[in-house]
């Protein structure tokens, strides 16, 4: 028998201001998730979702320029227990969103069981805004700066523990949406960046094969924290905050394929489907077959 794949629904959508992202869990549930998975001979145990609160169930500050942070502090806590059990108990967690703020309990879970935590930040964005360079007050596109220790301490603190990754040991793939602040901060911190350009130059198989040289060595354990954005919005099209010219279908199958190859994610995330935004659940199946090919499907 294959590993324990622990499965962890986050029904969140307090990370940016879109209604129906924290229905992803659900549609990816009902794009049969698990069956696929056990399919490939893994046991599965779907955990069910984390209970994240509603909106209007806390009282937020007014004058906090970060939109819902105690609510969606709060379900990042409880998320971050959940993957913590999940680690120790040797199974694979792989969390379904949601935004992409539940990043930010997930590898607050994760990367305590590890001294070098790779990530692979799999996005249209960079994700690596502060309250100070935000253009929206938006959590989801803080989640990685948060992961660096950059950001609120409200945030940055959740596991008692900061930062959680370091800036070496992070890959972002996908990146043609980066505001000024984020553009600064990869510069400054020298994160490894393949943005679209890079993919169209060297071709999706250059840039795994890169990417996993990269880890070689370097990281103990890589989390795979996979927005479905950064994907093409003609492959993925229920997502709220869709950047033309992204990373089309068959790339996403080739890199999730090549990782499987490689062995080498030992957690992941499958974030950002709207299932209101989407057309026929098409990018929840999408994320499901992605899925598969992370772990392992094969076409002949
Ligand atoms: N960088 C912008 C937009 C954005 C980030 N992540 C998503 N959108 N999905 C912001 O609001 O921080
Ligand atoms: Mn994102
Ligand atoms: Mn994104």
């Amino acid at each position: 028998m294959k590993k324990k794949i622990s499965i962890i629904g986050v029904p969140m959508d307090f990370g940016q201001t879109r209604r129906g992202v924290d229905m992803g869990p659900s549609a990816i549930r009902y794009a049969n998730a698990v069956e696929r998975l056990e399919s490939l001979h893994y046991e599965v145990e779907d955990l069910g979702d984390i209970d994240v609160g509603k909106r209007a169930s806390v009282e937020e500050d007014a004058s906090e320029k970060l939109k819902n942070l105690k609510a969606a502090a709060a379900g990042n806590e409880k998320l971050a227990l959940k993957v913590d059990e999940t680690v120790k108990e040797g199974a694979f967690p792989l969390i379904l969103g949601g935004d992409h703020s539940i990043a930010i309990g997930t590898l607050a879970g994760v990367a305590k069981h590890y001294e070098n935590l790779g990530v692979i930040w799999y996005d249209a964005h960079g994700d690596l805004n502060t309250g100070e360079t935000s253009p929206s007050g938006n959590i989801h596109g803080m989640p990685l700066a948060v992961s660096l220790g950059l950001g609120h301490s409200t945030l940055t603190n959740i596991m008692g523990y900061s930062p959680k990754v370091k800036p070496e040991n992070i890959v972002i793939i996908g990146a043609r949406c980066l505001d000024e602040g984020e553009k600064d901060l990869i510069k400054k911190l020298g994160i490894k960046v393949f943005t679209m350009h890079e993919i169209d130059r060297l071709g999706m198989t250059k840039v795994i094969e890169e990417t996993i040289q990269y880890f070689e060595g370097r990281a103990d354990g890589v989390h795979l924290s996979l927005d479905l954005d950064g994907l093409d919005p003609i492959d993925a099209p229920g997502v709220g905050t869709p950047v033309i010219g992204g990373i089309s279908y068959r790339e996403s199958h080739l890199a999730m394929e090549m990782l499987a190859e490689a062995e080498l994610i030992t957690s992941a995330e499958f974030v950002e489907v709207n299932p209101i935004l989407d057309e026929r659940n098409k990018t929840a199946i999408v994320a499901v077959e992605l899925m598969g090919s992370l772990f392992g499907e094969k076409l002949l």
